[in-house]
């Protein structure tokens, strides 16, 4: 765990299309027209080109709170409390929430991910260790250089009936996007297979994968894609999240 404020990315992944359950319930809550957005926190911003779905936690409630004229964000009421004193709403200090969605009800929802390859959207799927009292509640994943995201993935595909999800969505292509010495172009899935991870429940091998594949992805690591393809990664990370808060597809979130 990190000592002192932990500066994330908040990116900003558009509805395209709500899941039925959750439709319903946010039907005679939103304006027709609305722009409603699931809000993950991540501290490697130069990884989204690989986003391949985004997670909930399917015991997580999540709130809809406005944002914006016609904007919302779909995040914890947890994280709507710190956004509301980081100017991410309307009125600070202050946060309106429309709309309750428990994190089964959202899963299926098709959403547009900010510099992902997989440009026609990814899928809100459910992962049993995403944290409430972490970030957002929310977390995008990169199967390529995520250890938990890979693991996840993997469990979705196998026991996609299980989960009550579609097979395919949790199998979209994972893209390489990141080059290291030591790992190669997927480090994720290299580490997952070298420390033997059989399960997202296996927390003690993941624990040390995650070292791993931060510290290398940051020191070592080079971009395969993008506009900043071919340098490295702890000279550009920052251009990639300033570039992501330019283009309004994301905000600085602390805690
Ligand atoms: B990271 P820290 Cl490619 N519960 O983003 C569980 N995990 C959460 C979370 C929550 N509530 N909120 C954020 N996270 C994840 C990308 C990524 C991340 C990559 C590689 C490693 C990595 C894509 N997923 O994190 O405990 C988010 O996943 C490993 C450190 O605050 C976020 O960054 O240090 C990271 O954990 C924040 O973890």
């Amino acid at each position: 765990e990190a000592i002192g404020p932990q500066e994330y990315t908040a990116v900003k992944l558009k509805v395209k299309e709500w899941a039925p359950e959750a439709a319903k319930l946010v039907e005679s809550k939103l304006p027709a027209n609305a722009n409603v957005f699931f809000v993950p926190a991540t501290l490697r911003p130069e990884t989204m080109y690989g986003q391949t779905c985004c997670f909930v936690g399917p015991k997580i409630t999540y709130g809809v709170f406005k944002a914006g004229e016609n904007d919302y964000f779909v995040v914890t009421e947890r994280a709507a409390r710190n956004m509301a004193f980081q100017g991410a709403f309307p009125k600070w200090g202050e946060y309106e929430k429309v709309a309750e969605l428990p994190g089964t009800s959202v899963i299926g929802t098709l959403v547009n991910a900010p510099l992902s390859m997989h440009t026609e959207g990814v899928r809100i799927l459910p992962m049993e260790t995403v944290k409430a009292t972490k970030g957002t509640g929310v977390v995008t994943s990169v199967p390529s250089d995520s250890p938990d995201d890979y693991a996840t993935v993997l469990d979705l595909a196998k026991k996609a009936d299980f989960y009550g999800i579609k097979k395919e969505w949790a199998e979209l292509e994972i893209i390489p996007i990141l080059e290291t010495p030591s790992y190669g172009n997927l480090t994720a899935p290299f580490l997952v297979k070298k420390l033997k991870i059989n399960s997202p429940k296996d927390a003690a091998q993941l624990e040390e994968a995650k070292g791993l594949a931060y510290k290398e992805g940051f020191y070592q690591g080079t971009i395969l894609v993008g506009k900043y393809k071919g340098q490295k990664v702890e000279h550009i990370k920052d251009n990639v999240k300033r570039d992501l808060i330019d283009a309004g597809d994301a905000f600085e979130y602390a805690e």
